[in-house]
């Protein structure tokens, strides 16, 4: 039958279905089942595992989608999937036709699919987004929304909301971009005809759109985030035409306040000399409405707040992380709030009614570039001489600094999980630092648009993955462990006591939530970078995950990138269960 609005918001506490990214529009990535606990979990077995097939491999970003006894779960290269889930049998199977000339920054990844009503949604490599009949896998409409010979591309899974003003139903989705210069953009759709019905630039000053017509800039239309150029025939630097900002990761949406809430990516170019003014204080310079939260109007596209995790972001930590959405009591009140554990290291929890700063602590150890949030202001104190400075006159490339996180992040996009049960989050996220140095830069279609080079390095010896279990509202560390290799797996939690998530050496496993305790692992082949899904089918819990490596660690991770250089390629997904003897 079709998948309705109510389907997705009841997603949460359905075991039979798994109907958005995250799992409902809080995203919290908890499941309430408990057939397969802690005390049985050492028994899981394989029920089946489905290949992907042809010679095409790469990362394997995806969380599968359950609906009626079929997994719908997307493929590097812009593949879907659709598999019987009872027998691993392929249903159907769709393999966007991609030109030669895409620019994805960070392999040939896809997170996964949207699914309403009697259709599958996807973005694809080549900036368009696909809506596919859902039982034959039949391409009912294709919207391309970007140029990709420019850097426009998708990777996210996008989402559907249901504008609780209007009673209208939207695909909301954003893109990639950001290291090519792109200006970052949200879009909403109508979910039957793709018809675009909104967009809305991340970027300060650029003009939105309504049902096809100019609608409103962006903040301040003079852009007061971004510097002046009276050279310029736009009056401004040429990195506000190029500024960024794009939404890559998914949205979550908050049916109280009617409001879609997802992270702005980093400013372009990541040199941030070139988003001040010359010889300016960066701190003056905000670079509006790039790294970090907003809260944006279904009606309309119009933002409602905005929260920067990182002001005049330097080091590309960009602010699209997850927003997680949850509920905690403070004295007597309930608290509705945001959780988000950046790249920059912090940990945010922030007001959702209005995006006011409620507090930030750190998730990993040893930040380098701030030592702290103001807690009055909500704004980051920095530590003088870690934005990587300018090349000295007459050098192309600045001296090099050392920085922790690197770019890739304190966690990058790989989503923890937050459990009803213990109130914590298990967020997945890596100790590591890199040397950092600026270089010249000047926009060029179609070209990286970075300014900046890089080197990642170990932070320590043992371990480069950490695990954490951490408590929203006092930020202590309950429990952790650690990887050999950065750890790029979503997370799934139960009422099970059981977290789950995947490593880059293979293994799927399971952890005690409330201690941290191992309590099982399976090689799965391939290094896992994909998130798990939990449902029940014939009375059974099943747990499933994608395997296939890939991903940004071993094109941009330097030492790292040679530590997983072994890890074999794949692309399989594999569904679990406890056996029957
Ligand atoms: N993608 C990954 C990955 O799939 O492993 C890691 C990253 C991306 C990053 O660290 C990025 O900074 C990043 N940035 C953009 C962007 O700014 O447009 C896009 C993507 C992407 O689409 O995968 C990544």
């Amino acid at each position: 039958s079709s998948v309705t609005w109510d389907d997705i918001v009841n997603d949460p506490d359905n075991t039979q279905t798994v109907l958005s990214y995250g799992f409902g529009p809080k995203a919290q990535r908890y499941s309430p089942m408990t057939m397969v606990n802690a005390e049985n979990v050492n028994r899981l077995t394989p029920a089946w595992s489905f290949s992907f097939g042809d010679e095409k491999q790469r990362g394997q970003e995806s969380q599968a989608l359950v609906h009626e006894g079929v997994i719908y779960v997307t493929g590097s290269y812009s593949r879907v999937f659709a598999i019987d889930a009872k027998t691993g049998k392929q249903l159907w199977n769709y393999a966007a036709r991609l030109p030669d000339d895409i620019r994805p920054c960070c392999d040939v990844v896809n997170r996964g699919a949207a699914i309403f009503e009697d259709k599958i949604f996807f973005g694809t490599l080549d900036a368009a987004m696909v809506a596919l009949d859902k039982n034959t896998g039949r391409v009912v409409w294709r919207k391309k929304f970007g140029d990709h010979s420019a850097g426009y591309t998708m990777t996210g899974a996008p989402t559907i909301v249901k504008d609780q003003a209007s009673g209208r139903t939207l695909l909301i989705h954003g893109s990639s971009g950001n290291e090519f210069g792109i200006v970052g953009k949200l879009f909403a759709r109508d979910p039957n005809t793709g018809e675009e019905v909104w967009m809305r630039p991340f970027v300060e000053g650029h003009m939105g759109r309504l049902d096809g017509e100019d609608s409103t800039p962006t903040g301040d239309p003079r852009a007061p985030s971004w510097p002046d150029d009276p050279n310029t025939e736009t009056g401004k630097v040429e990195a506000w035409s190029h500024g960024g900002g794009a939404p890559w990761q998914s949205a979550s949406f908050d049916i109280e306040t009617n409001t879609i809430i997802v992270g702005a990516g980093n400013p372009a170019p990541w040199n941030t000399w070139k988003r001040t003014s010359e010889g300016g204080n960066p701190l003056d310079y905000d670079n509006l409405y790039t790294s970090g939260q907003v809260g944006v109007d279904p009606s309309t596209g119009e933002v409602k707040w905005f929260y920067q995790h990182t002001p005049n972001d330097a080091w590309d930590f960009s602010g699209n992380n997850e927003l997680v959405l949850f509920e905690y009591d403070d004295n007597g009140k309930t608290v509705k709030a945001t959780a988000h554990a950046d790249r920059n290291g912090f940990f945010y929890v922030v007001d959702r009614e209005d995006g006011s700063f409620i507090r930030a602590f750190p998730f990993v150890d040893n930040i380098t570039w701030a030592t702290h949030i103001d807690p009055e202001t909500g704004r980051p104190v920095e530590v003088e001489g870690q934005r990587p400075p300018p090349p000295a006159p007459g050098e192309e490339r600045g001296e090099s600094i050392e920085v922790s996180p690197p770019f890739l992040g304190g966690k990058n996009w790989n989503p923890m999980a937050y459990s009803q049960d213990t109130g914590w989050f298990y967020v997945p996220g890596n100790h590591w630092k890199e040397d950092y140095w600026t270089e010249e830069v000047t926009y060029k279609k179609g070209s990286a648009y970075l300014g900046q080079g890089f080197r990642i390095k170990k932070m320590y010896d043992d371990h480069v993955g950490i695990l954490r279990a951490m408590n929203p509202l006092t930020g202590e560390i309950e429990w952790e462990h650690k990887e050999a290799l950065p750890l790029w797996s979503g997370v799934l939690a139960t009422k099970g006591d059981l977290v789950f998530t995947g490593t880059s050496d293979g293994y799927f496993k399971a952890f005690h939530a409330k201690t941290g305790e191992e309590l099982w692992k399976f090689q799965t082949g391939s290094g896992i970078v994909s998130s798990p899904v939990t449902w029940e089918m014939d009375g059974e819990q099943y747990i499933g995950i994608a395997s296939g490596y890939g991903g940004a660690v071993p094109l941009w991770g330097g030492d790292m990138a040679v530590l997983t250089r072994p890890v074999p390629q794949g692309g399989a997904f594999w569904a679990f269960k406890l056996p029957s003897w």
